[in-house]
């Protein structure tokens, strides 16, 4: 079996009294994904860069922030059997410390949203699996099955204590 493409996900964040209470979401204006909230992130390019490397490139690009450091938090991934070119594993991140407020790009517009108040409806129908954990301070691993119309067909999540 072909190792899984790479791709990236990151997530700033804003703590208040150690608690992640903000989450900075882009709104996907093109391509792969468009129309809905997510992080931000994209593609590795295995020959000439990290996994992180390419999270900072991507978190530039998409909305004009340097990060500093990233957590990583999550790593998911994907198939979709009625279209295997797409599947591929998202390595996610977060940021509690960038370098330039978020803009507008070509490809997304980042907006502020309360943890509590997530547009679930309008981001990717997995992550409603898995975000919540995250931002309560979990790491984990998971994998989810895309059916036609991206629904989620199959899903195993779990809690882990680190990445090897
Ligand atoms: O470069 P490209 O547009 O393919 O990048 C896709 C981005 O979307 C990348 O940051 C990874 C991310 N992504 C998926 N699937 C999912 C998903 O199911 N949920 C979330 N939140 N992000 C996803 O590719």
């Amino acid at each position: 079996m072909n190792e899984l493409r790479n791709a990236t996900l990151v997530f700033l964040i804003k703590k208040t009294d150690g608690q992640i209470k903000d989450i900075c979401l882009a709104l996907k204006k093109r391509g792969f994904g468009i129309h809905r909230w997510n992080g931000v992130g994209g593609k590795v390019n295995g020959q000439s860069e990290t996994i992180e490397e390419a999270a900072r490139r991507e978190a530039k690009e998409e909305i004009l922030v340097d990060v500093q450091q990233l957590h990583k938090v999550a790593e998911l991934t994907f198939y979709f059997p009625h279209h295997s070119a797409w599947d591929q594993m998202v390595h996610v991140y977060l940021a509690e410390q960038w370098r330039d407020e978020p803009r507008e790009s070509d490809e997304m517009k980042p907006e502020w949203f309360s943890v509590n108040e997530l547009p679930f409806q309008e981001m990717w129908p997995d992550d409603i699996f898995w975000l919540p954990d995250v931002l309560k301070g979990h790491l984990l691993k998971a994998m989810f099955t895309f059916g036609e119309q991206d629904v989620v067909r199959d899903k195993k999540v779990e809690m882990v204590q680190k990445f090897s």
